[in-house]
């Protein structure tokens, strides 16, 4: 017979005795100096994820050893060899997995007491208090110092510039008709912004560390995916009032983060992956859903489960970290961190129905689309690897590998021009940006914007005439380039601009952009 599991909590101590004997610091004042500033001082995650064994379901343990010592891709983790000696990174690994005394709970009765209405929505004025194409602002997430600047995309100069919460995450999402924005913290908050009068309608916490959010296509509906707790939350698009939580686990339990939601507006539903159950939830909030179906709940509140928003489960072969649609919403293009290929899922008949050669690490929430010789093209950067992948969206198979000067962060383009950009976020050439001719699938120009700064994030004006791009540093910058000649017509100084979004752009779901 087997001896019976260690519990993680002996293990812990079992892994800090060395330590302890060799007079280096024990585990939790390590974490306290090299971890706490980006994971939070409770291991509830920060601008980085939360470290416990709720959340760190498919990372094995000598996994995170390495991570703790390499760093990990695409993210902000630095290796900390040189820094930790190994046992104090085998200390600080066995530490993330031992659970807290207390396993942390956010409840509906938490998420109701944390709502606040700024601004009376109802008394909110018809017009914008300010002159400027409301159709072609854009929104900057400036993640130095977190704040947001509102940006006329005609003359671009800054309309208003506010505090944000602390570590936005994701791209903001538009109300349907563009005059609200909405953000997500990687703590949860969910903040409502009117572009027109220029201030908070209302917030609320959703979440302990959350991924992403999504706008319903008729704005009644705001959809927050959670990683902690394993939930998604459902929010009413006016208010932000809680309308319900879904808890993710399947029959037997087991329950999953959620990986991204999105919103699917010809179906009325979201879509969810999921980071710990190889299955993809559809949520109808259509008023006459065409399925129906309810989740296992294991909570012991709330009230019981109904069909008004019914769940439909789709069993995938692999885990999704991350995926994207099609432009009709048919299918589903998706991908694991560790997987070696990608899956397109057709949401009509809810299997898999083909395989897409994606290994490393594709960056699917910035894959773009647009026509090519008589077909339709998918192309995304990967993370891991020097490489932008194009994809026949008809046949699923690879039309070209574009090699770049290191792995890329970010794609965009436009319809009305005919290159795509993409940026190389990591390695020495992290200053550059490639110009993809769309036809020839060709690099065309590389820019570097700044030598030795990062340069990164794209994005059109309404027209698809300037595109405008991040210096990624501290004191950066916003820089806006003729998209036809390839010059800089403008810089603003701004705070490591992480992301910039177009308000037409993504309320008409162009191609050439995240939505
Ligand atoms: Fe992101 C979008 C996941 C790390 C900046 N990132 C997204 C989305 C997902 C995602 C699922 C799409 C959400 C949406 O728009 O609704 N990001 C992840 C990760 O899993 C990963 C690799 C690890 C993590 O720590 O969560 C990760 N992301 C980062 C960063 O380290 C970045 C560079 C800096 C930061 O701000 O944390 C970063 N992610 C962004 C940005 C977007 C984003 C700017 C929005 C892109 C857009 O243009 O739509």
């Amino acid at each position: 017979m087997p001896p019976p599991p260690v519990p993680e909590t002996v293990l812990a101590l079992l892994l800090t005795l060395p330590l302890l004997a060799s007079g280096a610091p024990p585990a939790r004042d390590l974490y306290a100096t090299h971890c706490a500033s980006c994971h939070g001082t409770d291991r509830l995650g920060g601008t980085g994820p939360a470290l416990l064994p709720e959340n760190l379901g498919r990372v094995p343990r000598t996994a995170a050893q390495t991570v703790i010592r390499d760093g990990r891709k695409a993210t902000q983790m630095p290796g900390f060899a040189g820094v930790l000696t190994d046992p104090e990174q085998a200390s600080l690994a066995a530490l993330i997995f031992s659970p807290l005394p207390e396993v942390p709970v956010w409840s509906e009765a938490q998420i109701r007491a944390s709502h606040v209405i700024v601004t009376d929505p109802s008394r909110l004025g018809p017009k914008p208090d300010w002159k400027a194409d409301p159709m072609n602002l854009f929104v900057v997430v400036e993640s130095g110092s977190h704040h947001v600047t509102i940006l006329d995309g005609d003359r671009f100069e800054p309309l208003h510039r506010f505090k944000s919460r602390f570590a936005l995450h994701g791209g903001p999402k538009f109300s349907p008709d563009g005059r609200f924005v909405y953000f997500a913290s990687r703590d949860g908050w969910i903040s409502k912004f009117d572009l027109y009068s220029l201030q908070l309608v209302a917030e609320v916490r959703a979440g302990i560390n959350t991924r992403n959010l999504a706008v319903s296509g008729d704005g009644r509906y705001v959809a927050v995916g959670n990683m902690l707790p394993h939930t998604m939350v459902l929010l009413d698009g006016v208010s932000l009032e809680l309308l319900r939580v879904v808890p993710i686990a399947d029959e037997s339990g087991t329950s999953s983060r959620v990986s991204a939601v999105y919103d699917a507006p010809p179906r009325q539903s979201f879509i969810l992956a999921l980071k710990d159950l190889r299955e993809v939830w559809e949520i109808s909030y259509a008023d006459d859903p065409p399925f129906h179906g309810r989740v296992h709940d294991y909570r012991d509140e709330g009230p019981p489960p109904t069909d008004r928003f019914p769940v439909r489960r789709i069993a995938v072969e692999d885990y999704l970290d991350d995926f994207f649609f099609d432009p009709e919403y048919e299918n589903l293009i998706g991908a694991a961190r560790d997987g070696k290929n990608g899956q397109v899922i057709n949401l009509l008949v809810g299997r898999k129905i083909a395989d897409v050669e994606l290994p490393g690490l594709p960056h699917l929430a910035s894959g773009i689309t647009w026509p090519w010789h008589g077909t339709e093209v998918l192309a995304t950067p990967n993370l891991e690897q020097p490489v932008v992948t194009v994809i026949d969206m008809h046949d699923w198979k690879t039309v070209k590998r574009i090699e770049t000067l290191g792995p890329g962060f970010f794609m965009r383009s436009h319809e009305a021009t005919p290159y795509a950009w993409v940026d190389v976020f990591s390695g020495p050439n992290r200053d550059s940006i490639h110009v993809i001719d769309k036809t020839s699938l060709e690099i065309v120009r590389t820019l570097r914007p700044e030598p030795g700064r990062t340069a990164a994030h794209v994005e059109f004006t309404r027209d698809g005439r300037y595109a405008l791009l991040s210096i990624w540093e501290d004191d950066g910058a916003v820089l806006v380039y003729d998209a036809h000649t390839l010059e800089v017509v403008k810089r603003l100084p701004m705070d490591k601009p992480s992301g910039k979004y177009n308000v037409w752009n993504k309320i008409s779901r162009s191609r050439g952009t995240s939505h």
